[in-house]
């Protein structure tokens, strides 16, 4: 008892010492490691009445202070500009990129601890700092590692619901059947029926968000064997990491490929709160509907074209390209085709961007990985060379806000190099890594009782009378 009390001063004070510091997010704790220090849970039941007094604050001395102008083009342009979501886990600047809880993709590849001295970060340690706010040390991510594949047992019946459907039926309708039926386990469903008050939603929700997290990586290969690999299911090693695992139960084993998911895992996780499915898990949670509905829903949605099938369209196209024009084309061929491509009526994918205005920072480490590891591949001098040809002629167009290249345009070369080559399935990679970011804000939004989501729309008829009325 005595101890306990001992080991929570530390804690708060570590906690004092971590809000005092201003400065950019390096070492904000005391080199003091308790059980409780590496337990997930018992640090966020620490954060969280500080974060619900400090939305009460924000609320009550801030609350009829205007964020901005909603024009008629916002409404009709899909809320582009329209600040209307709390998100804590990560915010997106249109220059910048994503800082996940403050830190750049350039930052966390540095400060979060890696499987090996300078290599990428372990996705474990994100999950940390998003759940958090704090960078966790070596010690704290591998009891969280520990706990994640205690978690991670996925009962007969998911695979049975995976297995009623064709093989053949694209890899996002079968990842998002199996989260579908993991649902059946849900913490949080069964304590809403029990009654649960409302002060304890998050309790059930980090249950589930965590077994989530811990079981989608199980799904997503079973579905990849089974639609690739004569079904031959690979069991998860007990002694990897969450990123490492993963590439394993896929069937690689490559130590290469075990880092490329776990930078893979890591910077497709989260950006901000806005975009289709980090809205969508989101704005199903706060209807209460638990974290694997919410989940499930926001995998539908990761699976449009405009979204994170971007990924498997973008290799497509790009084997496209050579397909016509053979590996060693000049630009002049690479400009026809892109050319060609809007000229009949398309999007140029992994171009583009809602918010962002500048090469997106996730395209630009994986850059990285590449002119590191895979220099001499043609497929990715074929993505440098769109890197040059693509923006000018986008730009050209008139009508796109951002000519630069996103996420997307770059993970399909590497995943295709390390011999991941199945372009369908690689949308299910983005949705296993989604699942730390989304799951991290719906504890949060559980945690500081967001409320359910419920803007207001209206008609053309309206808006007409509307504008009618103020001309
Ligand atoms: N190729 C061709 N046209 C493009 C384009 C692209 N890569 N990006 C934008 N445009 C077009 C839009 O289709 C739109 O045309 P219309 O006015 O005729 O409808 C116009 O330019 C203006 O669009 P915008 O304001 O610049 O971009 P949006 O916010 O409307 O759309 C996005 C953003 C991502 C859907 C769009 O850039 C796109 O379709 N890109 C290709 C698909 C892609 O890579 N998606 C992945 C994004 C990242 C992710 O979510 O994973």
């Amino acid at each position: 008892m005595v101890l306990h009390k001992g080991v929570s001063v530390l804690s708060k004070l570590r906690s004092r010492l971590f809000q005092q510091s201003n400065l950019d997010k390096s070492v904000r704790w005391l080199q003091i490691q308790t059980s409780s220090d590496l337990d997930l849970h018992s640090q966020l039941k620490e954060l969280i009445p500080e974060q619900q007094d400090r939305l009460k604050k924000l609320k009550s001395e801030c609350g009829k202070v205007q964020l901005g102008n909603i024009t008629v083009d916002m409404v009709l342009g899909g809320m582009r500009g329209m600040t209307g979501l709390l998100w804590e886990t990560s915010l997106l600047d249109p220059e910048e990129g994503i800082r996940f809880r403050g830190l750049s993709i350039p930052e966390c590849q540095k400060m979060l601890p890696a499987a090996k001295p300078g290599g990428e970060p372990l996705p474990e340690g994100l999950l940390w700092l998003l759940l958090t706010g704090k960078v966790p040390t070596k010690e704290q991510v591998d009891a969280l590692s520990k706990e994640l594949r205690s978690r991670a047992v996925v009962p007969d019946y998911v695979y049975k619901a995976i297995d009623s459907l064709p093989v053949s039926a694209h890899p996002m309708t079968q990842f998002a059947t199996g989260v579908m039926a993991l649902q059946v386990q849900s913490e949080f469903q069964k304590a809403y029926e029990k009654g649960i008050a409302k002060s304890k939603y998050w309790e059930p929700t980090y249950e589930d968000c965590l077994s989530l997290i811990a079981q989608v990586p199980l799904v997503a290969s079973y579905v990849y064997r089974r639609m690739f690999k004569n079904g031959e299911v690979i069991p998860k090693d007990d002694s990897l990491d969450y990123g490492a695992n993963f590439a394993q139960m896929l069937g690689f084993d490559s130590p290469e490929m075990h880092e490329l998911m776990r930078l893979y895992v890591t910077i497709h996780s989260d950006h901000e709160g806005g975009n289709v499915s980090a809205h969508t898990g989101h704005l199903v949670a706060s209807a209460l509907s638990d974290p694997y509905l919410s989940f499930a829903a926001a995998l539908n949605g990761l699976a449009g074209p405009l979204h994170g099938l971007a990924n498997q369209e973008v290799l497509l196209w790009i084997k496209s390209v050579v397909e016509e024009n053979g590996e060693n084309m000049t630009t002049e061929q690479l400009k026809d085709y892109v050319w060609k491509t809007l000229n009949s009526g398309k999007v140029v994918p992994g171009f583009g961007h809602g918010v962002l205005r500048n090469t997106d920072p996730r395209y630009t480490c994986q850059r990285e990985f590449a002119l590191k590891h895979l220099p001499d591949d043609p497929l990715f001098q074929l993505v440098s060379k769109l890197y040059e040809v693509v923006p000018p002629i986008l730009t050209e167009l008139g009508k796109v806000k951002n000519p630069w290249p996103n996420v997307d345009a770059h993970s399909g070369v590497l995943l295709n190099y390390y011999g991941l080559t199945e372009a369908r399935y690689y949308t299910v990679l983005f949705g296993v890594s989604r699942s730390i970011g989304i799951c991290s804000q719906l504890i949060w939004d559980r945690a500081l009782g967001l409320p359910l989501e419920r803007p207001k729309s209206v008609t053309m008829e309206w808006l007409e009378k509307f504008c009618k009325k103020s001309a």
